[in-house]
């Protein structure tokens, strides 16, 4: 048996982000945890490109776009869908996971689903802020170990 393992090293990897501005209070708190990650993983700042859409339900084109480009290895979507906020939840949050998912095996990039789907805005906030859930953070994480894995392995 072979197992790949290698450690987490963003040296040379290129990021699209999609944030959407939605629950814009919340996407800044996963963009500051998105970006302190990818800086301690040793992503350039200038590998990685950031794009605002309207909410969760333009992400996957904004994606899209991104993966398209093949400028990126690495596509993160962050924003947040409360269920409390919208009788539409079901849909924006199903349309936006499945997307997303349509997108990265598509195209052969990753797309990491950063887009928190909770009951109320306060059990999104403690995901999303760096001190507590810091779920940007493992975002980037995700992106840089599956760039790594769609680039290197096979
Ligand atoms: N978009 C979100 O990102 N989060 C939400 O909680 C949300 N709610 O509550 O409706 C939301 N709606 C907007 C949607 O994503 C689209 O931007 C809009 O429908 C225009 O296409």
């Amino acid at each position: 048996m072979k197992e790949l393992n290698f450690p987490l090293n963003g040296d040379g990897i290129r990021i699209g982000i999609v944030a959407c501005r939605f629950n814009d209070a919340i996407t800044h708190q996963l963009l500051e945890g998105t970006l302190a990650r990818l800086k301690k993983f040793e992503v350039k700042d200038e590998d990685i490109d950031l794009v605002w859409v309207a909410g969760a339900f333009e992400a996957p084109l904004a994606a899209k776009s991104f993966a398209d480009s093949k400028k990126v290895n690495a596509v993160i979507c962050l924003g947040a869908v409360i269920r409390g906020e919208t009788p539409h939840f079901d849909y924006v949050a199903g349309e936006a996971s499945a997307g997303i998912m349509r997108v990265s095996l598509d195209t052969g990039v990753p797309v990491i689903f950063g887009i928190l789907t909770t009951e109320d805005y306060a059990q999104a906030l403690e995901r999303a802020a760096v001190k507590s859930g810091d779920k940007g953070g493992d975002c980037a994480e995700a992106a840089i170990e599956m760039a790594q894995i769609v680039k290197d392995s096979f």
